[in-house]
């Protein structure tokens, strides 16, 4: 029990606790799953974004205090790919105000697995790495010992039970309550749950209100399994995501709706035959809705109302198998996608008429992928993985107007391009206990996303310029080389690992002064372009160290450095930052002190808007009790009520000062 109690307190080092057969590819998974609230020291109801935190090489962009956009290894969502158990979602939102994270609620999600580089790949291409978000589900109860499903529980019959929840936090009287229900039988499985959030405004250290950044959220979901007949499942999931009022201190514009419906449905079939163990195949379908205004600000110079909205239905079918000294993954997947966007501002003079653009012009994306995983294992110790993968990708302008407004710019520009796009990526692991060596080369290449293809003047509040796409921009291609090094004994755990990587053709938006601004009060317009090349380092350290079965420490540094030919540093690149925990548990009590700061950034990019971010340190302190009826978690971050922003913060937004929480979880 306390062995795996410390293993989820410290999800950094669980890659190396599994078995020999274990992918070689370095992930780390987040739990997040409420079943078991004494397995973090942070919030057990706070938000995905809380839990994604500097997970691996994840950082999260804040716009405010909600839908928080991960970095991967420093970059954005354009270079990296998220999705929800294979599924694909597009965000609706031209100023990344709603990443897919935002879209999903800790009660759907049993963990979050990243990846770095190229071993995120499966899914599609991909540059930055990947977040796979896993749905919870109960599972089937099985009767027989040794129950071969992922998923299913070794419950002997069929069972029922589930959970309330409660919490409350003072800094933004934020309100959480919901629920989970599942059945668990032989036959069938359901599993239904409801998350309500509601935030008023947050305060800063020294008790500074920030404006516009309520958030209120509704989530539900359902996920059931029938067993159709012996290793043959039929699954259905369904997910809502509502949320209203989002306040974006940091933009100047808010949210009055966000809405997401996810649904999919997948056979399982598993022991195809001798050498093929897993066969699954899913359809999807998800439509995201963003109502994005500046209603509720005080002060605008022009009205502007800025909707947006995706479509997405796709498919992949995937194989597994494994042999004593190989195992094997083919996965075919495919989507088709419609995004459009719209802006209209409208003139504070009386009778002057309205101006209407399509800042997304109704862009079609059809993504074809193919891809293969293998791993050898040569002896027990030493494992080699080879992944290779093909894409065919399509965009197209489907509406008329927009495609006539983009030809302003490129009057010879088609209506649709089609791209294949390559990647392979090898990686050796050498296991020789206490010590584990990984070693990784990998290439990849991504096409531009929607906004640097296709985007009409959108403006970016960080350097104040209107951005125009570019159809003709080339694939951009990255080399990467990472490699690791983990040593654990006698309850000391020490990881170091690093990624290199070498991007061609990097896009970036570079101005453009012959052209006039649309948005009022912007500095210019930048027009999406390629650098020769840029480069980004990623680094990161971590320790742990269990001093007695109660007492253990974590720390963890971290370091990003990122350069473009021509353009100096790359925005959004780490500081030296660091994390440094001492925890206390037992098997009913546990608590949890942690100071986490970082050093003032030195390079930044004035290009991008960026101004140094300065040094800080934090204290936050929590604890879990664990009672007969029900679970307490309750603490205090930012202890000393410091005032403070990080690099990752849009605008330099400061965060949020001191905030008491407390989390009551009922399980029944
Ligand atoms: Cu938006």
């Amino acid at each position: 029990m306390t062995r795996y109690l410390i293993l989820l307190l410290f999800p950094a080092i669980a890659w190396a606790q599994k078995d020999s057969l274990a992918p070689v590819s370095l992930n780390e998974v987040v739990i997040i799953s409420q079943k078991s609230p004494l397995h973090k020291a942070a919030k057990t109801l706070g938000s995905v974004d809380d839990y994604l935190t500097g997970t691996g090489p994840v950082n999260m962009i804040r716009r405010g205090n909600y839908a928080w956009e991960p970095l991967i290894n420093g970059m954005s969502s354009e270079r990296g790919l998220i999705t929800l158990d294979g599924m694909r979602i597009y965000g609706a939102c031209t100023d990344k105000m709603d990443p897919v994270t935002s879209y999903v609620e800790i009660t759907n999600l049993a963990k979050a697995t990243v990846h770095s580089g190229q071993s995120g790949s499966a899914g599609g291409a991909t540059i930055a790495g990947s977040i796979d978000l896993s749905r919870r589900k109960t599972g089937f109860s099985v009767k027989q010992s040794g129950g071969d499903a992922p998923g299913e529980t070794s419950r002997g019959e069929a069972s029922r039970g589930g959970m309330v929840f409660t919490g409350f936090e003072t800094n933004n009287r934020q309100k959480i309550a919901g629920f989970s229900l599942f059945h668990s039988g032989e036959k069938l499985f359901a599993d239904v749950d409801f998350t309500f959030r509601d935030a008023e405004n947050y305060r800063a250290g020294g008790k500074r209100e920030i404006e516009f950044s309520p958030f209120t959220k509704y989530n539900v979901s359902v996920i059931s399994g029938w067993k159709i007949a012996e290793h043959r499942e039929l699954e259905a999931s369904l997910i809502y995501d509502r949320a209203v009022h989002v306040g974006y201190p940091a933009l100047p514009m808010d949210v009055g709706r966000a809405e997401a419906l996810m649904a999919s449905a997948e056979y399982i079939r598993h022991h195809v035959s001798g050498s093929v163990d897993l066969w699954k195949t899913k359809l999807y379908h998800n439509a995201v809705t963003h109502i994005m205004d500046d209603s509720r600000r005080p002060d605008v110079p022009i009205r502007m109302d800025m909707p947006g909205r995706t479509r997405t239905t796709g498919f992949y079918s995937l194989l597994e198998g494994a042999s004593p000294r190989h195992s094997w993954k083919m996965n075919l997947s495919g989507h088709t996608n419609y995004s459009l966007a719209e802006m209209t501002m409208f003139s504070n003079t009386p009778g002057e008429k309205e101006m209407f653009m399509l800042t997304w012009p109704g862009v079609s994306t059809q993504y074809l992928d193919l891809y293969r995983e293998d791993t050898f294992h040569f002896t027990g110790k030493t494992a080699v993985a080879l992944n290779l993968g093909l894409a065919a990708h399509h965009n197209r302008v489907g509406n008329l107007f927009g495609l006539e407004s983009l030809r302003i710019f490129y009057p010879a520009m088609s209506q649709g391009k089609t791209r294949t796009l390559k990647r392979i990526s090898s990686s050796v692991q050498h296991r020789n206990h206490p010590l584990t060596l990984n070693f990784g080369l990998a290439y990849g290449e991504r096409a531009p996303g929607v906004s640097e293809g296709y985007g009409f003047y959108l403006f970016n509040s960080f350097d104040r310029f209107d951005y125009i796409g570019n159809p003709d921009l080339k694939n951009e291609k990255s080399a990467e080389v990472n490699a690791a090094a983990s040593f654990k004994r006698n309850g000391f755990s020490v990881k170091l690992s690093g990624a290199y990587f070498h991007i061609l053709d990097y896009i970036i938006g570079k101005p453009d002064l012959t052209l006039s601004t649309m948005t009022i009060g912007a500095s210019g317009v930048k027009i999406y372009e390629q650098l020769p090349y840029a480069q980004i380092m990623s680094t990161d350290l971590e320790m742990s160290y269990r001093f007695t079965p109660q007492w253990s420490w974590r720390g963890r540094l971290s370091y990003q450095r990122g350069s473009g030919k021509g353009a100096g540093n790359l925005p959004l690149m780490q500081p030296l930052t660091y994390v440094s925990g001492l925890a206390f548990s037992t098997g009913k009590y546990a608590a949890e002190l942690t100071l986490n700061g970082a050093a003032q950034q030195k390079y930044f990019s004035a290009g991008f808007g960026e101004t140094p971010a300065s040094a800080y340190r934090v204290i936050h302190l929590s604890g879990t009790a664990k009672f007969r009826l029900f679970q307490l978690k309750a603490g205090v971050e930012n202890l000393l009520d410091a005032y403070y922003s990080t690099y990752t913060d849009w605008n330099r937004i400061p965060r949020m000062g001191r905030n008491v929480f407390f989390n009551v979880i009922r399980s029944f």
